[in-house]
């Protein structure tokens, strides 16, 4: 049976770079998160006893032997849990460019996971499914419920998954990806991950975490922006230093997002209230209030070097087509 699942990547406010295993993709601290309406991956998975191998495709061309491994060793959890014993064809497609800091490891390990174990004719629970999905790549866990997101740190595996903190309905806010860069990055995020210890600023970060992720639930809770988006923009900073003062340094950033960053701080200054984030690319995710979502994105547009914008509302978790 051929199963379609249909998951959307994820921003995080409060974000997760570096891990206490790195085997288990356990996190050093909770991150906080939200789905994006915009960046949605859509996969297929039927297992066939014909198949002498795994198969992957990736928007219509066979993925190289990599990319094929790790979801061949994601597809084995599952076939460990259900017992089926056959090869998976995969297919799988993004709306949104592969490798530029949007997280298509998130909606991709979401998206199989949900596919996989459904085509293996398992019924999981959505904890369970957040775990497996945390187990392929960390952030697919907070792809996996609906809305706004807590991936819960933790050193046991069985209590670190992502829930709910309120529905798609809750906020109005919006992410306007700008994007100026579609080139895959050269040093993986997983890479990434194995060297933020070695910033001198890691543990000083790794403190403050705790702290961060409470206030930006308090701000969530009482839906105030100034507050959010302050804590936001100052967590995205944070973890660019760790970045770029890790041995080797790794600089996402090119002369692009910063031209970007220096305008969304000039337009704060004359009213319009706007915050940024950066994950592991050069593209700068642009948040708003609904109220501003129009005037917000002609700014953007006027940024010679925005190739394109990516408008996203909080959305729904991963769903079965
Ligand atoms: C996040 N990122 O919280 C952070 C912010 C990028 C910057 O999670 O090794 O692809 O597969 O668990 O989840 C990207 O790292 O890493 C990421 P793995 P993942 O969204």
């Amino acid at each position: 049976m051929k199963t379609v699942a249909k998951a959307p990547a994820n921003i995080a406010f409060i974000k997760y770079w570096g891990k206490r295993d790195e085997k288990l993709r356990l996190p050093a601290n909770s991150s906080i998160s939200m789905n994006l309406s915009g960046a949605l991956t859509v996969t297929s998975v039927e297992f066939n006893r014909k198949l002498e191998s795994d198969t992957l495709f990736f928007n219509g061309l066979k993925a190289n032997k990599g990319e094929l491994q790790r979801v061949s060793n994601h597809l084995n959890l599952i076939r460990n849990i259900s017992k089926i014993k056959d090869f998976a064809r995969v297919e799988s497609k993004n709306n949104f460019p592969k490798g530029a800091g949007i997280a298509s490891s998130a909606s991709g390990f979401a998206a199989l996971t949900v596919a996989a174990s459904r085509a293996a004719s398992l019924k999981l629970p959505e904890k369970e499914l957040s775990i497996i999905a945390r187990l392929g790549s960390g952030s697919a866990c907070r792809s996996i419920p609906d809305g706004f997101v807590e991936w819960k740190g933790s050193s046991k595996s069985e209590d670190s998954y992502a829930y709910s903190l309120y529905g798609p309905d809750y906020w109005k806010i919006n992410d306007l990806i700008a994007i100026v860069g579609e080139n895959s990055k050269k040093v993986s995020s997983t890479e990434g991950h194995a060297i933020a210890e070695s910033s001198p600023f890691y543990k000083t970060r790794i403190l403050g975490m705790a702290q961060k992720v409470k206030e930006i639930k308090l701000a969530l809770k009482n839906r105030d922006f100034t507050k959010f988006g302050e804590i936001l923009e100052a967590e995205a900073i944070n973890m660019h230093a760790v970045m770029m003062t890790s041995k080797p340094p790794l600089y996402y950033w090119t002369p692009k997002t910063l031209e970007i960053i220096l305008k969304v701080i000039d337009w704060r200054s004359k009213g319009i209230e706007v915050y940024f984030t950066i994950d592991a690319g050069p593209n700068v995710h642009v948040i708003c209030e609904e109220k501003n979502l129009e005037k917000v994105k002609a700014k953007v547009n006027l940024i010679a070097s925005v190739k394109r914008i990516l408008v996203n509302r909080p959305a729904v978790g991963t769903r079965l087509v």
